[in-house]
């Protein structure tokens, strides 16, 4: 999804659209979900839309990204197409990995998808090598890292951002601060505050940003994606946010205040860009709701063809699990 820099009605009637999109996608695969009807596991982006929608859009197509376990809002914000995602969560041969990746490990090289991926703090990096691939071959490419809050507690994380930090590499670190790693308060897991300052341990910029405000963390990828491209070397943004549901499809999330998670349901991502919509005059309710019932038909047309997909044959088992 590229767009201009400008945030005029076009531009943010599409960021709506695509958080629209992610969150219809999430729900219809937590549905779907507790049919029994998905193997593995489901960690929902509901919430956290913002972050993707806002970071991808200031982009280039051919740009990396990698992600972590709550990735596939990621993906349709890169524009990964919502049929093959889907089949790869139903484990079907129409899948991203023809199945053989399902939610956690979802890749699109073409898209520059560098992967999903269940080891908590991996794509941190993945990035990293990238971001130096880029450099290495002067392509003018930059490579962003999508990660959690207790991810950033990882000795690997501080390892990757001293070498980026060294060799001033093309790469944005975005942090998902939704305020839990699993059932652990933020509170109970590291002793600052703003996940942010952990960049000046490096010598490069960490910012905070409200996460749940598309406006606000496209304005801040922008500059942290200008100074990356631009030879300035990596930033760290860190996104407060919050997840709707538990950790994963599963978990009540009893562990959380309600009270808190009220107030945080209060400022969803969605509510707040359609109020901007609103009080600028750019949608009118008619408008919003033309947006929602398009992701509707677009993710009943996506599960359908989804569950028509094959599955993958027997004599496909090792095809692109080795290389020689
Ligand atoms: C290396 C590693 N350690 C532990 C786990 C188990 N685990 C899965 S998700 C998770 C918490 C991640 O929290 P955070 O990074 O804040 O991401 P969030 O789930 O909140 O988006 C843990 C500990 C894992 N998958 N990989
Ligand atoms: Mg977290």
């Amino acid at each position: 999804m590229a767009v201009g820099r400008a945030v005029d009605r076009e531009t943010l009637l599409a960021l709506y659209r695509t958080m629209v999109r992610i969150r219809t996608f999430e729900e219809t695969a937590h549905k779907e979900f507790l049919k029994g009807e998905m193997p593995g596991f489901l960690h929902l982006y509901s919430g956290e839309e913002a972050i993707a929608v806002g970071v991808m859009s200031v982009l280039e197509p051919d740009d990396y990204l990698s992600t972590h376990h709550r990735g596939h809002g990621h993906l349709i914000a890169k524009g990964g197409d919502t049929k093959r995602m889907f089949a790869e969560l139903l484990g079907k041969a129409d899948g991203f990995c023809k199945g053989k990746g399902g939610s956690m490990h979802i890749a699109d090289i073409s898209l520059g998808v560098l992967g999903a991926n269940g080891i908590v703090g991996a794509c941190v990096h993945i990035a990293t090598g990238a971001a130096f691939a880029c450099q290495y071959q002067k392509n003018g490419k930059i490579a962003v890292a999508f990660l959690g809050d207790a991810s950033t507690n990882r000795g690997t994380f501080h390892e990757a951002l001293n070498l980026a930090s060294i060799w001033e590499l093309p790469v944005v670190y975005v942090v998902e601060n939704n305020h839990y790693g699993v059932a652990n308060p933020q509170s109970e897991h590291m002793r600052i505050k703003d996940i942010a300052d952990r960049a000046a341990g490096y010598g490069f910029p960490g910012v905070v940003v409200d996460g749940n405000d598309v406006i606000a963390v496209r304005e801040a990828a922008a500059e942290a994606v200008d100074r990356a491209r631009g030879g300035g070397g990596p930033t760290l943004m860190e996104c407060k946010t919050w997840r709707h549901w538990g950790h994963f499809i599963g978990d009540a999330a009893t562990y959380r205040d309600p009270v808190e998670h009220e107030a945080w349901l209060k400022r969803d991502p969605l509510i707040l860009c359609a109020e901007a919509l609103r009080s600028r005059e750019w949608a009118t309710e008619e408008d919003l709701e033309k947006i929602q019932a398009e992701a509707d038909v677009e993710m009943v047309a996506a599960l359908e063809f989804a569950k028509k997909s094959p599955y993958p044959s027997k004599d496909e088992l090792l095809t692109d699990v080795y290389v020689d």
